[in-house]
């Protein structure tokens, strides 16, 4: 039997395996920054959600924006988590009410199971603040246990260059009255995500412009290939490796080997985002995995394939 669906119900797709990228870049996220996992410990107790908001990462011209969140269950779980409330520093709701005059309610043609309505947070940094901090809180509406994902977006952002400006009020221009089904219809134009672009997804274009971030929901990890001797084929018999790569400029990045054949490396991606680090390699087949904490809260993790060390390596000469 099919569930039935809530009319206002948009979709919102935040998937785990976004978590476990690794060596490509996040093309198809879209303007959504940051994905923060949480999990509903005790039945009936929300889970709380800390993200703070830094001059590094976030520019904000005019010292506010609206930025989205939306949460969803994780692939295993069946959680079915909603937002109870965000507030600031000072314990003050910062979540819009909802917007009656725009939302015409679409039934989704598209629907997925991570499907859920994000919540419009008015955030703030004023001049000269380094950073201000956010307490998401989330509760399961049927009371039980679990683990959900809690993903952030740039409202506004109809490209999803992580930057509202011009080039995003033409498209949605271009998108006016346009519903979700339609081939037309754009994730990103739909500010609000309500499944119709239309003058309130221009209205939150309009007070973002400006507003550009910085936090990327995704690493990349790449060998070196001069410490690939041989065959290209990650068996080596260079004991050092090199991996350059990029993540959230200010991230901390750690290669862990899950086996703990070798120490732990840590290093911090730079200004653009770029990183190098060197990592020791055991006898055999080492198995690395790689995390990104950034100062937003968000940590990326992904399993790189193994790198082998061996004395004589295919095609060494
Ligand atoms: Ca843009
Ligand atoms: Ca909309």
């Amino acid at each position: 039997m099919e569930r039935p669906r809530k009319n206002h119900q948009c979709m919102f797709e935040i998937q785990d395996a976004q978590l476990e990228r690794r060596d490509v870049p996040a093309s198809n996220l879209g303007n959504t920054f940051a994905i923060v996992p949480g999990e509903i410990t005790k039945a009936g107790d929300p889970a709380v959600i800390q993200v703070k908001l830094t001059s590094d990462l976030f520019t904000l011209p005019k010292g506010k924006a609206t930025l989205g969140v939306a949460v969803a269950a994780t692939t295993a779980s069946t959680v079915q988590p909603m937002i109870s409330k965000v507030v600031n520093g000072s314990n003050k709701s910062v979540i819009q009410p909802p917007d009656h005059t725009g939302g015409k309610a679409v039934k989704a043609a598209v629907i997925t199971t991570k499907a859920a309505t994000p919540s419009l947070l008015n955030v703030q940094l004023g001049r000269g603040q380094k950073s201000s901090s956010y307490t998401v809180s989330v509760k399961d509406k049927a009371s039980t246990t679990g683990n959900f994902l809690s993903g952030f977006y740039l409202p506004g952002d109809a490209n999803g260059d992580l930057k509202v400006d011009k080039t995003d009020l033409a498209a949605i221009k271009s998108l006016m009255g346009v519903k979700v089904g339609d081939t037309k219809y754009s994730f990103n134009a739909d500010s609000n995500r309500n499944g119709i672009i239309d003058n309130a997804d221009m209205k939150l274009s309009q007070g973002n412009q400006g507003v550009a971030v910085k936090v990327t929901p995704m690493i990349t990890a790449r060998l070196d290939p001069a410490s690939d001797t041989g065959t290209a084929d990650r068996i080596t018999d260079v004991r050092s490796v090199k991996f350059q790569g990029v993540a959230t400029p200010g991230s901390t990045v750690t290669y862990t080997e899950v086996d703990s054949k070798t120490p732990p490396v840590s290093t911090q991606a730079d200004a653009t985002g770029n990183y190098t680090v060197t990592a020791s390699l055991a006898d055999g087949s080492n198995l690395f995995r790689v995390n990104a904490t950034d100062a937003f809260g968000q940590t990326i993790s992904g399993l790189l394939a193994p790198v082998t060390y061996q004395a004589n390596p295919p095609g060494k000469v």
